[in-house]
């Protein structure tokens, strides 16, 4: 394997069909590629996997065995995954030049939240693992939104420890100047700021101010990569990022140390 990508980000995103945009994007740019599918819960996918977590696990199966519900199976089902990991590996060992996109679960808590959803990174990407997290343009377009979106990315970091993309789907939706307004909160602290005052009039700005400040002090924060996963916008960035870290750019082993 030459990569491995966790794509991982809230329900609706556009996690599955990045995966596909992106293999679609590194084939035509002829590279291998394939796609691990790690969502046991998916009815329906826009790719053709190369190996896929629903044939070893059932939702339906779980719900009658255990006598639950959709939701409680989703999770037995998350935790399931550790199970399979050896047969994952053994199909994985087959793709020697290859860059693995894993897409994750539907909602982000049955991947970032649970613990052996490290265990499953470590096992199968190892060092060369990293994320990607996928946000979605229209909840980024409100300072409010982009806050929230970026602290959940942070969750993921925090959970996974490992380099942490950090994608905005959907921005064929958006008009210019709305990304426009978008890269400048990215840029600047100060000028999401003033955004978000305009939007809650009301609010105690330090704590905000501290936490966005911190993204850029501590240098760990990737820029944000405006996608589109539907017209094929900016995949040359994800791939040139990804690349960065694979080639030791960004040093996995120093990133994430206090030095
Ligand atoms: N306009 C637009 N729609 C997208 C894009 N990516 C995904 N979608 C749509 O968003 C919805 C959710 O996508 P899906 O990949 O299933 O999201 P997931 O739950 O995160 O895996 C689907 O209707 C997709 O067609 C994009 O880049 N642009
Ligand atoms: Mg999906």
């Amino acid at each position: 394997m030459k990569g491995a990508l966790f794509v991982a980000g809230p329900a609706g995103t556009g996690k599955s069909t990045f995966c596909a945009s992106f293999k679609d994007w590194l084939t035509t740019n002829n590279m291998d590629a394939a796609i691990v599918n790690l969502d046991p819960g998916s009815e329906f996918i826009p790719y053709e996997s190369d190996i896929d977590i629903r044939e070893w696990i059932s939702i339906s199966d779980i719900m009658s065995e255990f006598n639950l519900g959709p939701n409680g199976a989703q999770i037995v089902a998350s935790d399931l995954i550790i199970e399979n990991v050896d047969r994952i590996k053994a199909l994985l060992d087959e793709l020697t030049d290859y860059y693995v996109i894993f897409d994750t679960p539907g909602q982000i808590e049955l991947f970032t939240l649970r613990s052996s959803s490290s265990m499953i990174v470590d096992s199968l990407g190892g060092k060369k693992s990293m994320l990607a997290f996928i946000g979605d343009s229209i909840i980024s377009s409100i300072p409010s939104g982009y806050i929230s979106q970026k602290l959940m990315y942070a969750s993921v970091m925090t959970r996974f420890f490992k380099p942490t993309l950090y994608i905005m789907n959907k921005s064929d939706i958006l008009q210019d100047d709305q990304l426009e307004t978008i890269s400048q909160w990215d840029e600047s602290v100060d000028n999401l700021m003033d955004s978000l005052m305009e939007e809650k009039v009301d609010l105690r700005k330090d704590f905000f101010y501290n936490v966005m400040n911190s993204f850029d002090e501590s240098g760990l924060s990737s820029k944000m990569i405006p996608v589109s996963s539907k017209n094929m916008f900016g995949m040359e960035d994800v791939y040139s990022a990804m690349s960065l870290f694979l080639s030791g750019g960004e040093d996995e082993d120093t990133m994430y140390k206090d030095d």
